[in-house]
C-alpha cells in the first residue's frame, strides 16, 4: 500500500536551533498524528430473542442489550477515537424508541465518534423512524444506499460506507469501488460477504486504499487481508452455529504508515479480538450464557 502523504511532515527533522514556536507547532502535529484508536463491532441484532423456543430466550435478549452496553463501556474506558458499527445493529427495523435507547448510550461517550451503517436486517426503509431521527453530535449514520463518506479533519480520517435499503445486494459492489488514496486515513464499513449480500473478492479489496475494512454480516469473527480487514462477528452467540469466542475488535491505525494494529504498538501487533465473555456452550445446540440464566450448563 502506498505510504500516507501525511508522513511527510512527521519525517521532517527540526534543526536543533528551532524556535519555541516551531517546537510547539511540531508538538501539535504530533498530537494530530497520534494513532487513531477504534472499536469495530456489528451484527449486534438488538431486539432479537435467540433460542426463541426455549424458556431462557428472554434472558438471551437481555444479554444482547447488556453486551451492547458493555461495548459502550469498552469504548469509554479504552478511550477510542471511533466506534464502527458495520450493520445489523438492530435485528429488524428499529422503532423511534429503539433509536432513542441506543442514542442515549452514544450520548454517554461524547468524545467517541460513532459511525454506523445499516445491514440487511435493519435496512433503511422509506417509512423508517431513522428518516426523521436526530442523533447526538458524535454519531454519523451513513444512511445512503450509495457509497458515502464522512471526514473527520481533527484526526485526518475519512470513513466510507453505505446502508442496505433492500434485503439483498447481489451485485459485488465492493469489487468496483473507485476510491483513491487521498492522504487521509481511509476506512470502509461494509456489510456482506456471501453470494446474496455484497459478494467480496478479497484480491480486489486488497488493492483498495483503505487502512482498515470493518466488515459485518458473517457472525463468526475473522481477520482477512493480513489484518487490514475483519469480520467483527456478533458479540453474542445468536444461534447454535456460533462457535468462536464472540467479541469486538480493538485496534489502532498508525498515522504514519496507515497500517492497522494494536494500540500502542500498531506495527508489531494486530488489532485484538476481545472476547466479551467465555461462550462455553455456544455451538453445542444452545446459545445461552450459563452465568446469566441459572439454567444448567448443557454438556455435550
Ligand atoms: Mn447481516
Amino acid at each position: 500500500m502506498r505510504r500516507r502523504t501525511f508522513a511527510g511532515r512527521l519525517e521532517r527533522r527540526l534543526p536543533a536551533h528551532a524556535s519555541f514556536c516551531e517546537k510547539a507547532a511540531r508538538r501539535q502535529d504530533f498530537q494530530k498524528e497520534k494513532e487513531m484508536k477504534f472499536i469495530h463491532t456489528g451484527d449486534i441484532h438488538l431486539g432479537m430473542s435467540p433460542d426463541c423456543d426455549h424458556p431462557w430466550s428472554r434472558e438471551r435478549a437481555q444479554a444482547i442489550r447488556e453486551t451492547f452496553e458493555e461495548i459502550i463501556r469498552h469504548a469509554r474506558e479504552r478511550d477510542v477515537d471511533f466506534l464502527f458499527i458495520a450493520g445489523d445493529l438492530f435485528h429488524r427495523q428499529p422503532l423511534a424508541r429503539d433509536l432513542k435507547e441506543v442514542n442515549y448510550l452514544f450520548s454517554t461517550i461524547p468524545s467517541v465518534r460513532v459511525v454506523i451503517i445499516a445491514g440487511n436486517h435493519d435496512r433503511v426503509r422509506p417509512n423508517s423512524a431513522l428518516m426523521s431521527f436526530t442523533w447526538c453530535p458524535n454519531v454519523t449514520f451513513l444512511m445512503s444506499e450509495e457509497m458515502d463518506s464522512v471526514v473527520f479533519e481533527d484526526c485526518n480520517a475519512q470513513i466510507y460506507g453505505f446502508s442496505y435499503h433492500t434485503a439483498e445486494i447481489t451485485e459485488p459492489r465492493l469489487n468496483t469501488l473507485d476510491i483513491k488514496d487521498n492522504g487521509r486515513i481511509q476506512i470502509l464499513l461494509a456489510h456482506g460477504g456471501d453470494s446474496r449480500h455484497l459478494p467480496i473478492e478479497r484480491s480486489r479489496l486488497a488493492q483498495s486504499p483503505f487502512s482498515y475494512i470493518a466488515l459485518g454480516h458473517i457472525h463468526k469473527p475473522q481477520v482477512l487481508l493480513d489484518r487490514r480487514a475483519a469480520f467483527c462477528g456478533s458479540p453474542e452467540p445468536l444461534d447454535k452455529t456460533a462457535t468462536g469466542p464472540p467479541g469486538i475488535f480493538f485496534g489502532a491505525i498508525n498515522p504514519r504508515t496507515g497500517s492497522p494494529g494494536f494500540p500502542g504498538n500498531p506495527d508489531k501487533r494486530p488489532p485484538a479480538h476481545l472476547p466479551l465473555y467465555y461462550p462455553g456452550n455456544a455451538g453445542s445446540g444452545y446459545c445461552i450464557r450459563p452465568e446469566c440464566t441459572g439454567i444448567p450448563f448443557p454438556h455435550h
